[in-house]
C-alpha cells in the first residue's frame, strides 16, 4: 500500500546521496572465513531436501486464456508473456481469479513438514510483478489488492511447522512503468519488441522500487533463511541490470546469516556459461552468492568445493496448470533426492497451488510418497556428504561420520541384485555392521580383495530404494577396482 510516497521518495533520495562509491566497492567483497562460511551454511547443507511453491496472480489463470489452453507443457506463471499482454489487461482478468482460502498457508507448510523438507521457498514476487506482502512501494500487492500480507501469513505457517523460510524474487518485472526491457534481448518481457507504452523509461526508478520491496520483506518477517533470486542473462545481469552488489549488501545488513543464490548475475565466474536451464557450470565466487542453481535436472557428477540445489518441477510448470498432466512417479521422484544427495546437492521441489491456494492432489500424494519414504530412511538424506564411490552399479550411496572414528555408509539399492549379496568394488575399510533400515534387519557382512559383500534377502524390501546402514572404520578407502 502506497503511503506517504513523498517522504519514501526523500528517503531515498538521501540514502542514495549518503552510499559513497568507496562503501559500494567494499561492498563486493565478502569478510567471511570459511569457518565463518561453514558454520552460516550448515542448515542448509544438512537439509538436502526443501518445498518450493510457485503461487500468485498466474495461479488462478491456471494456464488458461480466453477458454483455451495457452499449453499443456511449460511454465504458465510465464501466462502474461505467453499471451503477450499488457499489465492490466493481465491483472483485470486474473484478479478475480485469485482467491487465496483462510487456511491455505497452514496446509502448505503442514504438506512440507509430512513430505519431510525442511525449508520452504515461495514466490513472493514472480515476474508479473505482484507482490505476495503488504507494500508500501506498491500498489500491486496482496495489501493493496486483497487487504492481506500473504508473505506473513506464509512465514508464519511454516515457522509454526519448524521450516525453515527462503523468499524467491523476481527481479524481472513486467508490471513496473520504468523496468526497461528493451536493455536486455535475452530476458522475457510479454511486451518484447514494442515501444514502451508510457514513452520513456528511467530504469534507475525501476531499481529504487525493487531495492525498497526487497528492503521491506527482510525487514518485516523476522529471520529470512534464504534469497532465492531469479533472474539476468548475459545482456542484462548484475550491477548494470539491478544494482546487484548493493542489492545484496542491503540484505545481509539486515539478514546477517541469509543464504542466496547466484541468480543476480549471468557470467562464467558465476557459475553460468550460457542461457537455458542448463547453462549452469561448477563455478561460484562467493560474492555472487552462496549456492548455484541448476534449473530441471540433475548434474551427472557431484561439485567438490561447490554448494548447489536443484530445483524441480513435478509435472512440467511451476505455476498451477489445469492442463499439465504430466506428474513425474513417486519412483522418478525418491530416486532423484536420494541421487542428489549421493552427489552433495539439494533437492528443492515445486509445489504450484490453485488460485485458492489448494494444493493438487496429484501433489499432495507425491509429497506423501515422499514423505513416507523419509520417515523411515530420512536418516540416510539429511546431513549425509556424498558417495565416496564414483559409480556404483545397483544404485547410489551418502555418508554420515560417526563417533569413534566410524563412518556409516547409505547404501541406496535401486537395482536389487538376483543373486543375494550386495557388492561395493573397491571398498578396502574394515566393516563393522550393517542395518537394513526398512526394518531394523542386521545383514551378514564379508570383505576380501579390497571388495565388501553384503548377504542381502531375495526380495527388495523396498521396490523403490531400500537403505542399507554399513558401519566401517575410519574414512572411506576406495580403489579403482582392476
Ligand atoms: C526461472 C523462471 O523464469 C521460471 O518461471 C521459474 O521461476 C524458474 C524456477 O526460474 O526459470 C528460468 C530461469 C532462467 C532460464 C530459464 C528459465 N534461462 O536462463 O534460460
Amino acid at each position: 500500500m502506497k503511503v506517504n510516497i513523498m517522504k519514501t521518495v526523500a528517503a531515498a533520495i538521501l540514502a542514495a546521496m549518503m552510499i559513497s562509491p568507496v562503501v559500494r566497492a567494499a561492498s563486493q567483497e565478502i569478510n567471511e572465513t570459511k569457518e565463518q562460511r561453514d558454520a552460516r551454511m550448515a542448515w542448509w547443507r544438512d537439509a538436502r531436501f526443501g518445498m518450493f511453491v510457485h503461487w500468485g496472480l498466474y495461479s488462478g489463470l491456471a494456464g488458461t486464456w480466453d477458454g483455451k489452453p495457452v499449453g499443456t507443457k511449460g511454465g504458465m506463471e510465464w501466462i502474461q508473456q505467453r499471451v503477450k499482454v499488457d499489465t492490466d489487461t493481465y491483472a483485470k482478468r486474473a484478479i478475480p481469479l485469485f482467491k487465496p482460502s483462510p487456511d491455505f498457508a497452514r496446509e502448505w507448510a503442514k504438506l512440507a513438514r509430512e513430505a519431510g523438507c525442511r525449508y520452504i521457498v515461495f514466490t513472493t514476487k514472480h515476474h508479473d510483478g505482484f507482490a505476495l506482502h503488504n507494500s508500501r512501494v506498491s500498489d500491486y500487492d496482496a495489501g493493496s489488492v486483497l487487504n492481506r500480507d500473504l508473505v506473513k501469513e506464509i512465514v508464519d505457517a511454516a515457522r509454526a511447522e519448524g521450516l525453515r523460510v527462503g523468499f524467491y524474487h523476481s527481479v524481472i518485472d513486467w508490471h513496473h512503468d520504468q523496468y526497461e526491457y528493451a536493455r536486455s534481448k535475452q530476458l522475457p518481457h510479454p511486451l518484447k519488441g514494442k515501444p514502451y507504452p508510457n514513452g520513456e523509461r528511467t530504469h534507475a526508478k525501476y531499481l529504487d522500487y525493487l531495492h525498497g520491496e526487497v528492503n521491506e520483506l527482510v525487514s518485516n518477517y523476522g529471520v529470512v533463511d534464504v534469497l532465492w533470486w531469479d533472474y539476468s542473462a548475459q545482456d542484462f545481469q548484475g550491477d548494470e541490470a539491478w544494482k546487484a552488489f548493493e542489492l545484496m549488501q542491503k540484505v545481509r545488513e539486515k539478514q546477517p546469516a541469509i543464504i542466496m543464490n547466484n541468480r543476480l548475475f549471468r557470467s562464467q565466474e558465476a557459475g553460468w556459461s550460457s542461457m537455458g536451464t542448463a547453462g549452469y557450470i561448477p563455478r561460484l565466487d562467493p560474492k555472487h552468492g552462496d549456492f548455484i542453481t541448476p534449473e530441471q535436472h540433475i548434474p551427472a557428477t557431484g561439485m567438490p568445493g561447490i554448494d548447489w540445489e536443484t530445483c524441480m518441477t513435478l509435472n512440467t510448470t511451476w505455476g498451477y496448470s489445469e492442463h499439465d498432466k504430466a506428474w513425474k512417479s513417486d519412483e522418478t521422484l525418491i530416486r532423484n533426492l536420494i541421487d542428489i544427495a549421493s552427489k552433495g546437492g539439494n533437492y528443492l521441489l515445486n509445489i504450484g497451488p490453485k488460485g485458492d491456494g489448494s494444493v493438487p492432489e496429484e501433489s499432495i500424494k507425491s509429497m506423501h510418497a515422499i514423505g513416507a519414504w523419509m520417515k523411515i530412511n530420512g536418516e540416510s538424506i539429511y546431513g549425509t556428504s556424498a558417495s565416496p564411490f564414483e559409480k556404483l552399479t545397483w544404485g547410489r550411496c551418502t555418508q554420515k561420520s560417526q563417533a569413534g572414528g566410524k563412518t556409516r555408509l547409505y547404501l541406496h539399492v535401486f537395482d536389487w541384485p538376483t543373486d543375494k549379496t550386495l557388492v561395493l568394488p573397491g571398498l578396502v575399510n574394515k566393516p563393522a555392521k550393517a542395518v537394513m533400515l526398512t526394518d531394523s534387519r542386521s545383514l551378514n557382512v564379508t570383505t576380501c580383495d579390497n571388495r565388501v559383500t553384503i548377504a542381502i534377502p531375495v526380495e527388495a524390501p523396498d521396490k523403490i530404494a531400500t537403505v542399507i546402514a554399513l558401519d566401517i572404520e575410519g574414512l572411506p578407502k576406495v580403489i579403482k577396482p582392476q
